[in-house]
């Protein structure tokens, strides 16, 4: 069993020669504000261990969290938060991480349950399909839903990414926190 209450925080890199290699990986990646600190918190049972932020695009920092001394999750930037003009930090960085990487065992995806998934969201999942890395898709802010509004995200869900395989939570109400750890715990373990 991972005790996910011993975790802590380690490093901020900000480039893959900074990515610590030492012990696997559980990568959390979605777009800005989708709740991924929030997830992080909740999943660590530590409110104080990510920032978690009412403006997009905080992140700019792989953070690395140490669990249980057994593997490190991985706080990324979020993806989809441009300035005008610029070329996508998540891009530059996070293909870096991703093809220089042989510790990555588990990619967790999170999109946010209240809405449709954005051009971003899909252009990621073309990217992540390329890759060989698990990934495991978690519906975030479930506790905005009601019945029929799930059941269409669902749908929707599983017509995008052609998969009935992820888990719905909520950092705020604690819901699927559990289930997610499991899942966790059975890759990592
Ligand atoms: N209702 C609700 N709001 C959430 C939940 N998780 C995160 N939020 C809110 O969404 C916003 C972004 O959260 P954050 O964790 O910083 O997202 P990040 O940018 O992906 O790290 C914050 O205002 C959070 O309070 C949740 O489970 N339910
Ligand atoms: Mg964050």
């Amino acid at each position: 069993m991972i005790n996910f209450r011993k975790a802590k925080f380690v490093k901020s890199a900000c480039g893959k020669d900074d990515v610590l290699y030492d012990y696997d990986h559980v990568l959390f990646v979605g777009k800005s504000n989708v709740g991924k600190s929030s997830l992080l918190n909740a999943l660590c049972d530590n409110k104080g261990l990510a920032y978690v932020s009412k403006t997009p695009g905080h992140t700019k920092l792989l953070n690395h969290f140490l669990v249980d001394e057994q593997f490190y999750l991985v706080d990324a930037p979020g993806y989809g938060y441009r300035k005008l003009g610029k070329k996508d930090q998540f891009d530059e960085m996070m293909s870096q991480y991703f093809e220089h990487n042989p510790r990555l065992k588990l990619v967790v995806w999170l999109l946010d349950s209240r809405h449709e998934p954005s051009d971003d969201d899909c252009n990621f999942y073309e990217y992540l399909s390329k890759l060989k890395v698990p990934a495991l898709i978690v519906l975030t802010k479930c506790d905005k839903l009601n019945q029929s509004e799930r059941f269409k995200i669902k749908r929707t869900i599983e017509n995008l990414f052609e998969t009935s395989d992820y888990i719905m939570v909520s950092s705020l109400k604690k819901q699927g926190i559990e289930e997610l750890q499991k899942r966790i715990g059975d890759t990592m373990l």
